[in-house]
């Protein structure tokens, strides 16, 4: 991990300029009733997962670059989630995949685990791949497919993954459901569905008591003619059949391009269903970038229900925060650094949302004004108010500027990659 020391120099050096910033932003709040200190301790708490798959370099179908000094095994992945929650005090839980991160001694990762003082988000399982030694493929579905022999190996990984995730402190599984069909006429529209929901019951019957399943919808890819949880209303579906422990996920890059994601997010408020996020950003499709990297507007809006929400005090609203991005030529360290900031500014800025006054333009019909209310929030600069919630619980108020000058990553390099690869230039 990062030496204490070098966070403490770091906040050091930026001390005066950022009280300087956060007293000429406490005013302006002042100014507008609301109360920095608040505001601050409120943006403190926020917390999101930090998903085991993404802290290697990820790739496209053309090819994988990998970068210096990248984690080896789940051992080093633990390590450098240590280090992100070391400076930004949000990510305290990792989100493991299975088989991808699975370990060999559960108990020696939950003592790692808790060496780092890291806990567990939901396990993923995976059904989307052939894993070796396996009896039957997934070619052509898992939970959907027509053999019943295929979709109980499904099911039975499913159960073996909620049940590692329960030695290892996990409350919730995701499932990460790829089936479909490429071409007209490949697969029975209803009775994949059928049999999906069949499969997901059997998993579903078996969860601990407190457990959350989550139906993350996706509109195509791998199957790029009909994938059987296409959209939300498919993912809801299953969620109101199964009961009341699953929930639906939205993973931002799963709608088709120009779907409005934040009223896909207030109707799965609405019933009640909304389990949680994966959060990322898209261009075109699935691009896994990094949040708020294309459509910052866009998340500000989805925090904007959330919070909206949660001030209306809805029963049963607790969403689960992750982050699902793939850093294909970022720093994987880096590009979280720079996630959980861009989730940290844009929760903020939800909270600066003067809703009595949303609300009273809403029900005047004052469309210019209501839209202002929106946009003044957004356009608030809070950076002096998410360094501050950092540097509260002694994180770094620049964590990339401090994890650039800590040389992690080049230690790391040195440690892990066994002189394969050049060094980092940018350190
Ligand atoms: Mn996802």
């Amino acid at each position: 991990m990062i030496a204490t020391d070098t966070i403490a120099a770091h906040n050091e050096a930026l001390t005066s300029t950022h009280e300087r910033d956060l007293a000429v932003f406490a005013e302006r709040l002042d100014r507008h009733g609301m109360d920095a200190e608040v505001l601050t301790q409120r943006v403190a708490a926020f917390q999101v997962a930090v998903p085991s798959w993404a802290l290697g370099t990820g790739g496209t179908r053309f090819g994988r670059f990998p970068g210096p000094g990248e984690p080896r095994n789940v051992y080093e992945k633990m390590d450098d989630v240590a280090v992100i929650q070391q400076l930004t005090r949000a990510t305290p839980r990792v989100s493991l995949h299975i088989p991808w991160d699975e370990p060999e001694d559960v108990g020696a990762l939950k003592a790692h685990a808790d060496d780092l003082d890291l806990g567990f988000d939901a396990v993923n399982s995976n059904t989307f791949q052939d894993q070796p030694g396996q009896e039957h493929s997934y070619k052509f579905g898992s939970f959907s497919h027509t053999d019943p022999a295929v979709r109980q190996q499904a099911v039975a990984h499913n159960l073996h993954v909620v049940e590692l995730g329960e030695q290892l402190g996990s409350e919730a599984i995701t499932v990460w459901l790829a089936d479909g069909s490429n071409y007209p006429g490949q697969m029975h529209l209803r009775r994949s569905f059928d049999r999906v929901l069949d499969g997901l019951q059997t998993v579903y019957d078996a969860l601990p008591d407190g457990w959350r399943l989550y139906t993350e919808h996706k509109p195509y890819e791998p199957a790029f003619y009909a994938t059987v949880v296409q959209d939300w209303g498919s993912s809801l579906m299953l969620a109101n059949r199964l009961g009341p422990q699953a929930q639906c996920l939205v993973d931002l890059g799963h709608h088709l391009p120009n779907t409005n994601v934040e009223l896909v997010v207030a109707r799965l408020i609405t019933a009640g269903k909304l389990g949680g996020f994966h959060f990322n950003d898209s261009k075109y499709g699935d691009d896994d970038l990094t949040t708020g990297a294309i459509k910052p507007y866009q998340l500000f809006l989805v925090f904007n229900e959330l919070v909206d929400a949660y001030e209306e005090g809805l029963d049963g609203f607790d969403p689960d925060y992750m982050i699902d991005q793939s850093h294909n030529v970022k720093d994987p360290i880096e590009a979280f650094l720079q996630t959980v900031d861009q989730l940290q500014r844009a929760y903020a800025k939800a909270l600066l949302v003067d809703r009595d006054a949303l609300a009273a333009y809403q029900d005047q019909n004052d469309v210019l004004m209501a839209e202002q209310t929106l946009k003044a929030a957004y356009e608030a600069d809070v950076s002096a108010l998410v360094a501050e919630a950092r540097r509260r619980q002694g994180g770094a108020l620049d964590p990339l500027a401090a994890f650039r000058t800590a040389g992690y990553r080049r230690a790391k390099h040195e440690e892990r990659s066994e002189g394969k690869y050049a060094p980092p230039q940018s350190l």
